[in-house]
C-alpha cells in the first residue's frame, strides 16, 4: 500500500485517510496508517469503496432537455437560462441547492457565483437537514460555529454520553475509539429512544421519549447545581446567563423524579446517570440527527452546551460537547458560508462590515446583504414559482427532503432545474432539465474538513470517465460564461482553496473563528502534499485541537452565552388517525439514497430490503408477522415495508430507514412520510418524528427474480431490488391474486433466452430461468408465501458460466441438487441454508440475532422447527465474539 495515493473517505465526518492504490482487478484501498481520525482503520462502507468504482449507473455527458450534448452547449445552455431568468424576474428569483458532499473549493465557487455574482442570497444545503441546528446552537453559545474539541477527548474522558447518535453504525471508527475508551475504563451512556446497535456496547442505555432531550438536560443541570457540581468560578469567568439558565430549569422540574416522569425515564436509570456526570468532569457529550433533527433541535443542542459551560467543562483533554458532523465535508460547507444565514469564512450576512469585507474581497459589487431562504422555505418559494431557477449539486431533494411528493412536485413545474450529479438516474435527476456529469470520488481534487475541525485532501488517482469534470469547473465555467471571467479564473483547486485560505484570514485579526491564514500561501506541490491540518491556524500561529478552555469566545464581549430553555415537545404528537411516531435514521451500510452503496453486493447483504422496526406487541395488536410486510402511511405519503418486529424499539414508536428510492424500491422514500415541520431559529427539518399508521400488506403472491441485469419492475405492489454477487436480487410481492401475466411471459431477463418453467399448481409454486445458452441469465420463483429457495447458492449460479445438468435441475428446485453445495451440515431444510453460511453472517455482524439471520438468508422462516439451533448460534457467536466484534 505504501506507493499508492493517500485521499480521504467519501463518506462520514469521521474523515478517515484511505490508501488507494492499483491491484491486480482495479483499485485496492486500505486505511492510512497515518490518518489521525482513522490510524489505518476503516469500516465496512470505506472497505467497499472499490466495489463502488465502476461505470455502472454513471452519467457520463451532458443533456440539454434530454439531448446529449457537449460542454461548451451545456455550458451556453446553463448560462443562458439563467440569464433569462434574472433578467425577467431578477436575481432573486435564481437559488442554488447543494451539499456537504462537495469539496470544500466545489463549495466555495458555488457560494462565490452566486451570491457575489449572479447577486441572490439564496444558496442552501443540504446541511440544513443535517447540522443547521448545531451552527444555531454553536453560534447562540459560542459566537460562532465551532466545535470545541478533537477526537482524542474520546481517549482522554471518563464518560461518553452519545445523544441521539447510532455511532456504531453511523461513525464505525469514533466508535472503535469510543469502544477501546470503555475496554480502558471509560463509561458510555447511550440517550436514544430506541436500542439501536450503538447500545450494545453501552454502561447504560436511556430509551427516552422522543423529542423529550431538552427537559432531560435541563433537568440534570438543575440537579447538578443542587449538588454543588456546577464549576461557578469558571462559569463567572467567561460566561454569562447562569442564573437564569438555571431558574428556567429549576422551573420545570423540581427534583429528578419530575424529568423521570417528563422524559418517560426509570428514576433508578436517570439517577445513576446523573451520579455520573456528577462525579466525572472528563466527559465528553456526542450529539447528533436525534438532536439536530427536531423541531426544538437547537434547543437541544443549547441544553447539552449549557451543560458543559456551567460544569466548565470545555476545551480541556477529555472535556466537551461534540457535534459529530454527518456529511465528508459538512464542515468544510460551513467554512465558506454554504447555508443560507452565512457568508463565506464566517462572515455574516447581517453585518454591513462583513459585507463590505466580503465584497471588497471578491470585488463583487453583486452582493448583497440578508439572508437566503433555507431548504424548506426554498423549495417552498420554488412551488410558488418565486423561485424560477434552481441548480441542484450533490444532493437528492426528492428524496431525502420532508414532504418529498411536495418537492416532487415543485420540481416539476420548476422553468429551470439543472442537475450535477453523479448519477444518471437519481430520483432527483429525473427532474433535470439540464444534467451536468459530476467528476466522482477518486476522480477529482480539493479538501474536505472532518468533525474535529481538521482539514484533510481528498486526492484523485484516476481520469473521470466520459465527459464527467468536477463541480468546481463546472461551477466556474457557467461564472465565466456570464461574464464574470476574471472572479472564476483558477485553473487547479489548489488556486481555490489559497483565496478561500486568504479570504479566512482577510481583516480578521481574530475576530472570526475561522483562519486557515496559515495555508495561504501553499504552493500547488505544498497543497498536494498537505497533511491533514485542524483549524484555527492562523498566519504565524499553530494549528489549534482544543478551544475555550480559558474563554475566548467569538460573541462580541468574548463571553459564552448559557441559553435559558423551555422544555418542548414534537410538533405533531401520534393522533387517533396516525397513532405511532416514526423515527427515522441509517443503516450500517448504506449512504443517504443509495446511489453509490447500493451498486456493492458486499453492503446489500446487511439489510437488503428495508425493514419498519416496530415493537413486537404493536405488531401482534395490528395483526403483522414479523417478515410479513406493511402498509405505512402518513398524512403526506404512502410506503410499503417489511415488518420487522424489535424489543429495540419503544411501543408506539416505529423506525424507518432513510436510503430506499424509487430506483431500488416500489415504494420506500421515506421523506414522502415525513411532515416538514422545522426548528424557528436554524430551519431544521424534524424527520425523526411524524405520525404514521400501519396495516398489513395482504400479500397473495411472493416472488424473488435473480437477474443478471438490473431491473426495476414497475407496477408490481412490492417489489425491492439489492445487489447480489453477479445479479440483482429482487424481492416481489402483491395483494392482487395472481402476478400480472407479463412478469413470466415477457422476461424482464431480454428477449431470445432459452426459458425453463417448473409449475406445481396444486401449491401455487412456479420457477422459472432464462438461459443464454448455458449461461443463466434470470431466475424468477413464484409462491403464495416468500418463495423457499436457496438465495447463496442462486447467487452462485450467475458466476458460472455454464451450468451443467444437476445445477439446471437444482435451479427449478430452488435449491442445491443435494442441498450440499454449502458442504456444511444443513441447518435450515425449508430454505437449504448450512451451518457455514449462519455462522459467516453472524461473525461478520451480517446478522446479530435470529430474526436478523431470518430476513437475511431466509433460514427459520419456514416451519421453524431450526430456530433454537439458530438462536443457540447466535448466542454461542454473541460470547465469542466479544468486546471487539465490529
Ligand atoms: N452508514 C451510514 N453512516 C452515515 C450516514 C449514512 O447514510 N449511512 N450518513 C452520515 C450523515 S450525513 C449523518 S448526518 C450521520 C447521522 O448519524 P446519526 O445521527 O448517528 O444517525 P441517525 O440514524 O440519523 O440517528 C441517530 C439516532 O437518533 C435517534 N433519535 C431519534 N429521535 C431522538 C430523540 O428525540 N432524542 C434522541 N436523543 N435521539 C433520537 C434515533 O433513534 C437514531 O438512533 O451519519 C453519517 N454516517
Ligand atoms: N427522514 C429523514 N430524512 C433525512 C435524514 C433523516 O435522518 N431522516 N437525514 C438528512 C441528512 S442528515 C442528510 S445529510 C440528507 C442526505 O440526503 P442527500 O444529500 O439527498 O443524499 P445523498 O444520497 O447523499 O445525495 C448525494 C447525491 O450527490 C451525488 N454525488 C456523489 N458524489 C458527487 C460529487 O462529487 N458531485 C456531485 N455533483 N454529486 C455527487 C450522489 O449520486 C447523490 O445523488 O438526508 C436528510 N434527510
Ligand atoms: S468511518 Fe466514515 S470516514 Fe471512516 S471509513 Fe467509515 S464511512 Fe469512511
Ligand atoms: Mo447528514
Amino acid at each position: 500500500m505504501a506507493e499508492g495515493v493517500r485521499t480521504t473517505c467519501p463518506y462520514c465526518g469521521t474523515g478517515c485517510g484511505v490508501v488507494a492504490s492499483r491491484a491486480r482487478d482495479g483499485w485496492a484501498v486500505g486505511g492510512d496508517p497515518e490518518h489521525p481520525a482513522n490510524h489505518g482503520r476503516l469500516c465496512s462502507k470505506g472497505a467497499a469503496l472499490p466495489d463502488v468504482l465502476g461505470t455502472e449507473g454513471r452519467l457520463l455527458r451532458p443533456t440539454v432537455d434530454g439531448e446529449t450534448v457537449g460542454w461548451p452547449a451545456a455550458i451556453a445552455a446553463v448560462a443562458s437560462r439563467l440569464r433569462a431568468v434574472v433578467e425577467e424576474s431578477g436575481p432573486d428569483a435564481v437559488a442554488f441547492y447543494v451539499s456537504g458532499q462537495l469539496l470544500t473549493e466545489d463549495y466555495y465557487v458555488a457560494n462565490k457565483l452566486l451570491k457575489g455574482f449572479i447577486g441572490s442570497p439564496h444558496i442552501d444545503t443540504n446541511s440544513r437537514l443535517c447540522m443547521a441546528s448545531t451552527v444555531a446552537g454553536h453560534k447562540r453559545a459560542f459566537g460562532a460555529d465551532v466545535v470545541p474539541g478533537c477526537y482524542e477527548d474520546l481517549d482522554e474522558a471518563e464518560l461518553i454520553v452519545l445523544v441521539g447518535s447510532n455511532l456504531a453504525w453511523c461513525h464505525p471508527i469514533l466508535h472503535r475509539r469510543v469502544r477501546a475508551a470503555r475496554d480502558r475504563g471509560a463509561r458510555l451512556v447511550v440517550i436514544d429512544p430506541r436500542r439501536s446497535a450503538t447500545c450494545d456496547d453501552a454502561d447504560l442505555h436511556l430509551a427516552l421519549k422522543p423529542g423529550s432531550d431538552v427537559a432531560l438536560f435541563n433537568g440534570l443541570l438543575a440537579e447538578l447545581d443542587r449538588r454543588g457540581r456546577l464549576d461557578r468560578a469558571w462559569a463567572a469567568g467567561f460566561t454569562r446567563g447562569l442564573e437564569a439558565t438555571l431558574e428556567a430549569a429549576r422551573a420545570e422540574a423540581t427534583d429528578l423524579a419530575a424529568v423521570a416522569a417528563a422524559c418517560d425515564l426509570p428514576l433508578d436509570a436517570l439517577e445513576g446517570f446523573c451520579e455520573l456526570l456528577a462525579g466525572t468532569p472528563r466527559t465528553v457529550t456526542l450529539f447528533s440527527q436525534g438532536v439536530n433533527q427536531s423541531s426544538s433541535g437547537s434547543d437541544k443542542v443549547n441544553a447539552i452546551l449549557n451543560l458543559h459551560l456551567a460544569t466548565g467543562r470545555i476545551g480541556r483533554p477529555g472535556m466537551g460537547p461534540f457535534s459529530v458532523t454527518g456529511q465528508p465535508n459538512a464542515m468544510g460547507g460551513r467554512e465558506v458560508g454554504g447555508l443560507a444565514n452565512q457568508l463565506a469564512a464566517h462572515m455574516d450576512p447581517d453585518d454591513p462590515d462583513d459585507l463590505d469585507r466580503l465584497r471588497r474581497f471578491w470585488r463583487a459589487p453583486n452582493l448583497r446583504g440578508g439572508q437566503g431562504l433555507k431548504a424548506l422555505e426554498l423549495f417552498e418559494a420554488v412551488a410558488a414559482r418565486r423561485i424560477r431557477a434552481l441548480w441542484i449539486a450533490g444532493t437528492n431533494p426528492a428524496v431525502s427532503l420532508p414532504e418529498a411528493e411536495t418537492v416532487r412536485a415543485a420540481l416539476a413545474a420548476c422553468p429551470l432545474v439543472v442537475v450535477s450529479d453523479v448519477t444518471a438516474d437519481s430520483d432527483t435527476a429525473r427532474f433535470a432539465d439540464i444534467l451536468l456529469p459530476a467528476a466522482a470520488w477518486s476522480e477529482k481534487d480539493g479538501t474536505v474538513t472532518n468533525s474535529e475541525r481538521r482539514i484533510s485532501r481528498q486526492r484523485g488517482f484516476r481520469a473521470p470517465p466520459g465527459e464527467a469534470r468536477p463541480d468546481w469547473w463546472i461551477f466556474a465555467q457557467v461564472g465565466r460564461a456570464l461574464g464574470y471571467g476574471r472572479a472564476f479564473a483558477w485553473r487547479h483547486p489548489s488556486e481555490i482553496f489559497r483565496e478561500h485560505a486568504r479570504l479566512s484570514a482577510f481583516e480578521n485579526g481574530g475576530s472570526r473563528a475561522f483562519d486557515i491564514g496559515g495555508l495561504a500561501d501553499l504552493s500547488r506541490a505544498a497543497y498536494d502534499a498537505l497533511e491533514p491540518v485542524q483549524w484555527p491556524f492562523a498566519k504565524g500561529g499553530a494549528p489549534t485541537a482544543r478551544l475555550f478552555a480559558t474563554g475566548g469566545f467569538f460573541t462580541p464581549d468574548g463571553w459564552a452565552r448559557l441559553v435559558p430553555l423551555r422544555r418542548s415537545e414534537p410538533k405533531e404528537r401520534p393522533s387517533f388517525v396516525f397513532p405511532l411516531l416514526a423515527n427515522s435514521g441509517r443503516y450500517r451500510d448504506q449512504w443517504h439514497s443509495m446511489t453509490r452503496t447500493g451498486l456493492a453486493a458486499r453492503l446489500a447483504g446487511h439489510r437488503p430490503e428495508p425493514l419498519v422496526e416496530l415493537h413486537p406487541r404493536d405488531a401482534a395488536r395490528l395483526g403483522l408477522a414479523d417478515g410479513s410486510l406493511a402498509h405505512i402511511e402518513s398524512r403526506h405519503g404512502a410506503a410499503v415495508m417489511r415488518v420487522a418486529a424489535s424489543e429495540a424499539q419503544r411501543p408506539g414508536e416505529v423506525f424507518l430507514p432513510i436510503h430506499w428510492t424509487d430506483a431500488y424500491a416500489s415504494r420506500a422514500v421515506v421523506g414522502r412520510l415525513v411532515a416538514g415541520h422545522r426548528d424557528p431559529l436554524s430551519g431544521q427539518p424534524e424527520s425523526k418524528h411524524t405520525p404514521v399508521r400501519l396495516r398489513p400488506f395482504k400479500a397473495c403472491w411472493s416472488g424473488l427474480l435473480l437477474s443478471r441485469r438490473a431491473v426495476s419492475p414497475a407496477g408490481i405492489g412490492y417489489w425491492c431490488r439489492s445487489a447480489g454477487a453477479g445479479c440483482q436480487l429482487v424481492e416481489l410481492a402483491g395483494e392482487e391474486s395472481a402476478p400480472p401475466a407479463w412478469l413470466v411471459e415477457q422476461p424482464l431477463a431480454g428477449a431470445g433466452l432459452e426459458r425453463l418453467d417448473y409449475r406445481d399448481s396444486a401449491r401455487g409454486v412456479r420457477r422459472l430461468a432464462w438461459l443464454d445458452g448455458d449461461r443463466l441469465e434470470a431466475a424468477l420463483f413464484l409462491a403464495p408465501d416468500r418463495p423457499q429457495v436457496a438465495r447463496a447458492w442462486l447467487q452462485g449460479l450467475f458466476g458460472r458460466d455454464a451450468l451443467g445438468a444437476a445445477e439446471r435441475a437444482g435451479l427449478l428446485a430452488g435449491r442445491t441438487p443435494e442441498a450440499a453445495a454449502d458442504r456444511s451440515r444443513l441447518v435450515c431444510a425449508c430454505f437449504a441454508v448450512g451451518l457455514a453460511e449462519i455462522s459467516a453472517a453472524l461473525a461478520d455482524g451480517r446478522a446479530t440475532s435470529a430474526p436478523e439471520v431470518g430476513r437475511l438468508l431466509s433460514a427459520g422462516t419456514g416451519c421453524g422447527s431450526c430456530l433454537p439451533e439458530i438462536e443457540a448460534l447466535v448466542r454461542a457467536g454473541r460470547e465469542r465474539r466479544g468486546p471487539e466484534a465490529a
